[in-house]
């Protein structure tokens, strides 16, 4: 019997766990006028200056009464609610939700009080509640990075359908994308104002010379090179680089369009963390700039893979500085295009903290 009851009690703290909000606390925040409680113990019980609440504290047996954030002060005021007024009231014992939600009402019609709450428990999961996707890639073993951050699970999330999603779009503004490569081919977002013929494929047909989606780039069909060929030379749409350098730098960004959005689970190759995103690249290096390949216009291109509609635009690159248009078009694709620019924390050999 003993067993049983002990059972009962492991099943009971895992349910209630399960539930995600404590059982035998409320909130409450007072009116903004209202000044701040008197809280004092008697018998262990708290008592504060207003007869209203003690009521309410003696019918369901609170035992603490405390400010809910020590942090908080006079300059923390969301909407209505001064953070440094909000209360947190502890019960002697759990209540069920029903009842909890009765005393939460019951504290929030008290005349001084604004409003009433519940308060969350949270954890560091230690294991997700779905199953991972183990996607069949010939080298997903190898990516040992993809389980550290749990994209197996992420992708089981999408059960029983295929993870992630080819409306997904990522701008890739990098030293551009070998387009060929056969697990970034099919990958590669077609500029629809741009495939005349609507036929998701890029043929001697769209090459027509001209700016159909009047974005300002003509046949600008799967992104732009906003390099060029090189130095001085004359931008064009093609975003592949060549493959040269001693340790082919200029295939940064295929290897950054591969990591991000590889085709997955077609026996080849890699998976990617998203798994069948599709990837608006554009090619910001000089084919002959293979040493430390320079980002050219590198801005412009976040802008246009905005406006293409991008909404994560990863800019695996960096520099010591940002002046006031780069970071005025940080806020350009995020507020008026809900972009994210994610960009690299420094591969330069330094400590960031100094
Ligand atoms: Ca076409
Ligand atoms: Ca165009
Ligand atoms: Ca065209
Ligand atoms: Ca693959």
């Amino acid at each position: 019997m003993k067993k049983v009851i002990f059972f009962i009690i492991i099943l009971l703290q895992f349910l209630w766990a399960e539930d995600g909000f404590y059982r035998n606390r409320v909130l409450f925040c007072l009116l903004k006028d209202q000044p701040d409680l008197k809280v004092f113990y008697q018998d262990e019980k708290p008592q504060t200056e207003l007869a209203n609440l003690n009521i309410l504290l003696q019918k369901y047996q609170a035992v603490v009464l405390e400010k809910w954030l020590r942090s908080a002060d006079d300059r923390d005021i969301v909407g209505d609610v001064n953070l440094s007024k909000v209360y947190r009231v502890e019960f002697t014992s759990k209540y069920s939700v029903s009842e909890l939600e009765q005393i939460r009402d019951e504290f929030a019609a008290l005349p001084e009080i604004l409003s009433a709450d519940f308060e969350s428990i949270n954890y560091i999961m230690e294991s997700p509640q779905n199953d991972p996707y183990n996607p069949n890639d010939e080298k997903y073993g190898e990516q040992w990075y993809l389980n550290k951050i749990m994209a197996d699970y992420a992708w089981g999330l999408w059960s029983p359908a295929t993870p992630g999603s080819p409306d997904v779009l990522v701008g890739v503004v990098d030293t551009g994308v070998d387009y060929l490569h056969p697990e970034i081919e099919d990958i590669l977002y077609i500029n629809p104002g741009e495939d005349v013929n609507s036929d998701g494929q890029i043929t001697a047909v769209d090459s027509n010379n001209v700016d159909d989606d009047g974005n300002g780039y003509v046949d600008d069909f799967r992104g732009w090179d906003f390099a060029g060929p090189t130095s001085g030379g004359a931008e064009d749409n093609d975003i592949r680089p060549p493959d040269a350098g001693p340790d082919h730098e200029l295939s940064h960004g295929t290897h950054v369009s591969g990591i991000i959005a590889a085709t997955s689970d077609n026996t080849t190759g890699i998976a990617s963390v998203s798994f069948r995103a599709k990837v608006i690249a554009t090619k910001n290096s000089y084919d002959d700039d293979t040493t430390q390949p320079a980002i050219v216009d590198g801005y412009d291109a976040i802008l246009y893979t905005a406006k293409l509609g991008a909404k994560f635009i990863n800019c695996s690159w960096g520099g010591s500085y940002l002046f006031s248009y780069e970071k005025n078009i940080l806020d350009d694709v995020s507020d008026n295009y809900g972009a994210v620019v994610v960009g690299a924390s420094g591969n330069d050999n330094h400590s960031n903290d100094t």
